[in-house]
């Protein structure tokens, strides 16, 4: 391991409260499966990581966030962690972890890490000392271990189901079944046991000490469960409401107390960003009130479609609910468990809620209409005030892919509900840096655990750096005018423009996105941006423009 002690750790002096990095910062979500391979082996790694970082300095964003890279036996895809404390072989090692920090730092890039502490993988040596110990053991009870129901327990405890499909208990072998919201091999930690709060606050600060600027909390809303254990009411789960007994319980948020006073020991400005998927915007703002996390991933505002009233609704709910906490707003469009949304957005019908989309899928995109509008829908996310995530390859303009074979597909949704729910490998393929180069350059070995689509060719980094109006061009002239601009730390006021657009002014820019069919027009001033060249005087459908308006 690397001694720590000599290694140099960017300045991490804490601002003033209001102040912080993390209420206006561009954070740019890296999947390490699918950005850069190092090895050559076809999975991607953090030595790749590192080599690829200037280009994401480049781009003008102020964070990474990578997903998981610990000890894993990879069945989903690392959110199964067998040891939290170490890199899986696949990825490297902690010191090439630590390289890549120090890298990152050198970049002016701040680091943040991904958290699973819902559930652990079935391989964790705590799971395995589970299943090795008696029912109603110490050992069992760091997991939720149930008798079942039934004359000889034969039926599941109650009747969750996996988030991935199928039930969420699996009975071991002298009978009692055990919970996993997630895959079978994701079994659920009991937070009631004192024992698991202490290991990931243990797991905090060994990541902390590395010198990490924060975590991304996967299923933050899920570690509490409800006492008992009751029945779902499936009726209101049939309407679509998102009250469980196993998500958005409101003692989980105790436990985010407890770490916001470990991330407080340390210096500079470290980051808790919830990964909840709880409605409405009231309830997840809880996640972020001034003594929990900091920020929560936008899901409202990401599942809204393509809709100027849809949208103006929930941009002003969103600054209210996150406001009323003294948290800043965050907006999200893509991430590596959603339909990319250069595709999501102009699917016809639209994509049912964690299906995913597949070759046969009656939801179809048209792919001229689906660029437009990712790129419009970008520009118009960028530039809202509050803080704002992208998703590794979005700044190509990478769409969804569909073409992967049955048995190409790894994603254990695919698996668990037979074939029903396509799942998320479409928006995890390996990302093209070179045009010309092996796996687009991904690697120099050509291999890809997710097959590349022969159309990336022409949406590589390399064939769009410098090319105006690419893609790529567009997300740099964006980031860096947001930058200029204060976007982040503006505010917002509207102005009608009718019912199927959308304009406002934050600070000296206004924005206006048109949504409809009719031509909009464009106010008069410097035009700085436009998601698409402007064929007239105003604004098409599909369009977004930034225009100079104030000093
Ligand atoms: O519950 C949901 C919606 O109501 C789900 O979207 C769920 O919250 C989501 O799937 C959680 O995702 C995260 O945890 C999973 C992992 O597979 C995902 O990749 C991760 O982002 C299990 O760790």
């Amino acid at each position: 391991m690397t001694d720590l002690s000599t290694q140099p750790v960017a300045p991490q002096d804490s601002s003033t409260a209001g102040a912080e990095w993390w209420r206006s910062a561009v954070i740019y979500q890296i999947y390490p499966r699918s950005f850069a391979d190092a090895s050559g082996d076809g999975v991607g790694d953090l030595q790749g990581i590192a080599s690829r970082l200037p280009q994401v300095a480049e781009l003008g964003v102020d964070a990474i966030w990578l997903s998981p890279f610990y000890r894993s036996p990879q069945k989903d895809a690392g959110y199964d962690v067998a040891d939290y404390r170490d890199v899986d072989p696949i990825f490297g090692t902690l010191d090439d972890f630590d390289r890549m920090l120090e890298t990152a730092h050198g970049l002016g890039l701040r680091v943040i890490v991904d958290l699973v502490p819902n559930h652990s993988s079935s391989e964790h040596v705590w799971f395995q000392e589970a299943l090795a110990a008696a029912p109603g053991s110490e050992a069992r009870s760091r997991y939720i271990f149930r008798d079942g129901k039934g004359e000889s327990g034969e039926l599941p405890p109650n009747n969750w189901q996996s988030v991935f499909g199928g039930p969420a208990w699996t009975r071991v072998p002298d009978g009692q079944w055990y919970l996993h919201l997630f895959d079978s091999s994701q079994p659920d930690f009991d937070w009631n046991h004192p024992a698991v709060g202490d290991m990931f606050v243990d797991v905090l600060r060994f990541w902390l000490d590395r010198g990490v600027d924060g975590f991304r909390v996967d299923v933050a809303h899920g570690n509490a469960k409800a006492p008992g254990l009751p029945d779902v009411d499936e009726e209101l789960l049939a309407a679509g409401s998102m009250d469980s007994p196993y998500f958005g319980q409101e003692h989980v948020h105790e436990i985010y107390r407890r770490w916001h006073l470990v991330l407080e020991e340390y210096e500079g400005d470290r980051v808790l960003c919830a990964e909840a998927w709880v409605q409405p915007l009231e309830k997840m703002a809880r996640f972020v009130r001034p003594d929990e996390m900091h920020q929560a991933f936008n899901f409202v505002y990401l599942e809204t479609p393509w809709d100027a009233q849809r949208l103006r609704t929930v941009i002003d709910e969103s600054i209210e609910a996150f406001g009323a906490v003294g948290a800043p707003p965050t907006w999200v469009l893509s991430n590596h468990d959603t339909i990319r949304h250069r595709t999501r957005l102009a699917l016809v019908p639209p994509p049912t809620h964690g299906a995913g989309i597949g070759a046969t899928s009656e939801s179809k995109a048209d792919p001229t209409v689906s660029l437009r509008r990712g790129r419009a829908a970008t520009m118009l996310m960028l530039a809202l005030p509050g803080s704002a995530y992208i998703y590794q390859g979005e700044e190509l303009g990478l769409p969804e892919v569909t073409a992967i074979e049955d048995h190409q597909r790894q994603d254990p949704t695919f698996a668990r509900t037979q074939g029903a729910l396509w799942g998320r490998d479409g928006c995890r393929v390996p990302i093209p840096w070179e045009a010309a180069a092996p796996a687009y350059g991904f690697n120099a070995s050509g291999d890809s655990w997710l097959p590349q689509p022969p159309e990336w060719a022409a949406l590589a980094r390399d064939a769009q750096d410098g090319v105006a109006g690419s893609t790529l061009e567009l997300y740099r002239l964006a980031l860096r005018l947001r930058q200029e601009l204060s976007l982040g730390t503006g505010t917002l006021e509207w102005i009608d423009v009718g019912p199927t657009a959308l304009s406002f002014r934050n600070g000296s820019v206004t924005v206006v996105a048109n949504l409809g069919h009719d031509a909009v027009d464009v106010p008069r001033g410097e035009i700085l941006l436009t998601s698409s060249p402007l064929d007239s005087a105003s604004l098409a459908a599909d369009e977004v423009v930034w225009v100079r308006t104030g000093a």
